[in-house]
């Protein structure tokens, strides 16, 4: 799969705003500030089609993106990426707190072509309860899902392989539930999150 065109489509605070779109989507959800956004735009090749930031808590909304890319057998198609709002940041109000639960959990249950989710954490930290909550919340939906550990420039390549075991183990995860380690600055990783992609949204039935 190579991706070939991203458009940013729509921003939603709430389910029910989020137009159907009949392609099949990828959701990217993990704690604020930890680089979905930067993520998505490595994907796409965009410098800032998702908004980056210093300040964490900066996507709020769901935001989805057009991604055209051609397959190996050289057809366009078209899916869409659903940047999820933020876990876990601290200066957000029980209430805020509350509608983003509800949000997110409205979108698993009820996205229609909705296929798989890739969970953003950061390669330098110890799994933390939000985290670990957010994947056991993830499973218990039983759709396809990646743990990718961002930022893995700031570590040494024998830290990361570590670092790596050491989360498969805190987030008790099965042979088939991979973590892979990726990097925004130098992109390592970008080709088994693109595979990851054409794989899930194969076995996908629309
Ligand atoms: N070194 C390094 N920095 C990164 C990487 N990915 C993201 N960052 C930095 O981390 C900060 C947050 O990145 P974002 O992509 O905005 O994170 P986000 O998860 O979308 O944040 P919110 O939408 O605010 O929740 C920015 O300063 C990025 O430049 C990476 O792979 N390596
Ligand atoms: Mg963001």
């Amino acid at each position: 799969m190579k991706i070939i065109n991203s458009d940013f489509i729509t921003s939603a605070s709430k389910f029910n705003q989020l137009p159907k779109m009949n392609l099949p989507e990828i959701a990217f959800m993990g704690r604020s500030n930890v680089g979905k956004s930067s993520l998505i735009n490595t994907l796409l090749q965009r410098k800032n089609l998702a908004q980056i930031s210093k300040k964490p808590g900066k996507t709020r909304t769901i935001n989805l993106f057009n991604v055209e890319y051609i397959n190996t057998d050289d057809k366009r198609n078209n899916l869409v990426f659903a940047d999820l709002p933020g876990y876990g940041y601290a200066k957000v109000s029980d209430k805020m707190q509350l509608n983003w639960k509800r949000l997110i959990e409205n979108y698993l249950q009820k996205r229609k072509y909705f296929c798989g989710v890739v969970i953003i954490i950061d390669i330098r930290h110890q799994s933390d309860e939000k985290d670990i909550q957010a994947v056991k919340w993830v499973r218990s939906y039983q759709k396809p899902f990646l743990i990718v550990a961002t930022k893995s420039d700031k570590l040494s390549r024998s830290k990361v392989n570590n670092q790596i075991s050491l989360l498969k183990k805190e987030f008790n995860c099965l042979d088939e539930e991979q973590i892979i380690g990726f990097s925004a600055k130098n992109f390592s990783g970008k080709d088994i999150i693109i595979n990851w992609l054409e794989k899930t949204i194969k076995n996908f039935d629309l």
